[in-house]
């Protein structure tokens, strides 16, 4: 499901998917919805902007979804996995994104939402906008995979065109989402099931990272994996040593090997850590033509702790320290405007150990 108009015109480029996935895409723009190609379409706050978009407003985005959720709501019953796509830092996708994020928590599904974040050149207001939004789809998400629009450029030449650069980012959610969904919905050679994924959601702690890869040619397995593991969206830093949990998703022609497979696996495996969760998939479709494709999910934390064949737990390495909480409510909600309880001259609102200035052991 495409959120805003960055996130609708990523899903309709969508395409070969199985016959069980739904793709949908909401906004406030009707002209842009028109022009997609698109089965399941949703433009929400239609009575109130005649459809022209939340014109970079983020609270109106929110509103809007907030006001005409029904259709949403429609879509998601029955629905298992969602894969909420939006890019951060306009109107639409930063307001509406975290409620439809919140709407899909209250239809059950499990939810990976996968965003972009802006350029740096569109400012720090849009960034700091997406980085809050981002904070309230994450109180819902199952897992984020923060696309850094920024970050997916850094090795791009200097002089490419605004349109290409758009449409890399455009192109990395695509094949990430639509490999992701082949390889779940299709029963491949060695399939990369349901438990899989909801296995890698559920315990990834809330984000997870997504490299890509795609080659033809004698040398194209070797040059998958080269991509994989130099991809830019991992960043400098060195993820890969310390993944807790990693899938691998593998598609190819006919003409795929087992030993194509291998390369792949192992020169992925050899910067892993030993105790690492780690399942794969492969799958192979006629479609692909000569091209080798293969894709990574990888998480840095893990929520339950790693048991090893014995049934130790295996002590994981950077698990201490604080975390950051991602608590929706700013502020006193829907109490702002309450006067407060004032009992012989002391506010009650105030928490007691605040007022009698308790100190609570650490
Ligand atoms: N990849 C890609 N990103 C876009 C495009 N247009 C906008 N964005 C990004 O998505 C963010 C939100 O823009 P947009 O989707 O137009 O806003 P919304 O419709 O109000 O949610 C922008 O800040 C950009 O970083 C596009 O054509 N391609
Ligand atoms: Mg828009």
């Amino acid at each position: 499901m495409g959120v805003g108009s960055s996130g609708s015109l990523a899903v309709s480029g969508l395409s070969g998917l199985p016959e069980e996935v739904m793709v949908a895409a909401v906004d406030t723009d009707s002209k842009l919805l028109a022009g997609l190609e698109i089965d399941h379409f949703i433009c929400v706050g239609e009575s109130i902007t005649h459809g022209l978009s939340a014109g970079g407003a983020v609270e109106l985005g929110r509103q809007l979804l907030e006001k005409d959720s029904s259709g949403i709501r429609r879509k998601l019953r029955d629905v298992d996995l969602v894969i909420l796509v939006g890019g951060l830092g306009g109107g639409t996708a930063s307001g509406a994104l975290p409620v439809v994020t919140r709407i899909a928590r209250e239809a059950g599904c499990l939810i990976l939402a996968v965003v972009s974040m802006p350029f740096d050149f569109e400012g720090k207001m849009k960034k700091s906008a997406a980085e809050d939004s981002l904070k309230r789809v994450r109180t819902h998400a199952d897992a984020v995979i923060r696309i850094s629009n920024e970050r997916l450029l850094s090795r791009a030449d200097s002089d490419i065109s605004a349109e290409d650069a758009f449409s890399r980012s455009h192109q990395v959610v695509r094949d990430g989402v639509g490999m992701l969904c082949r390889l779940i919905s299709s029963v491949g050679v060695c399939s990369l099931d349901f438990a899989c994924i909801h296995t890698m959601l559920k315990n990834c702690d809330g984000f997870c990272n997504l490299a890509l890869g795609r080659a033809a040619g004698p040398t194209r397995a070797e040059v998958v994996a080269e991509s994989l593991l130099t991809h830019p969206l991992l960043g400098n830093v060195e993820p890969w040593a310390r993944a807790q949990g990693v899938i691998v998703g593998i598609t190819g022609g006919p003409s795929l090997t087992l030993r194509e497979i291998e390369t792949v696996m192992k020169k992925i495996q050899e910067k892993l850590p030993a105790e690492v969760w780690f399942n794969f998939g492969v799958l192979v479709d006629p479609d692909c033509g000569d091209d080798l494709s293969a894709m990574v999910l990888l998480a840095e934390q893990w929520k339950e702790p790693l048991v090893d064949s014995a049934g130790r737990q295996i002590a994981v390495r950077g698990r201490g320290g604080q975390a950051e909480f991602a608590l929706e409510t700013v502020g006193k909600g829907r109490f702002a405007h309450v006067n407060p309880t004032i009992y012989n001259n002391q506010d009650l609102d105030v928490p007691t150990y605040i007022r009698r200035e308790i100190k609570l052991p650490r």
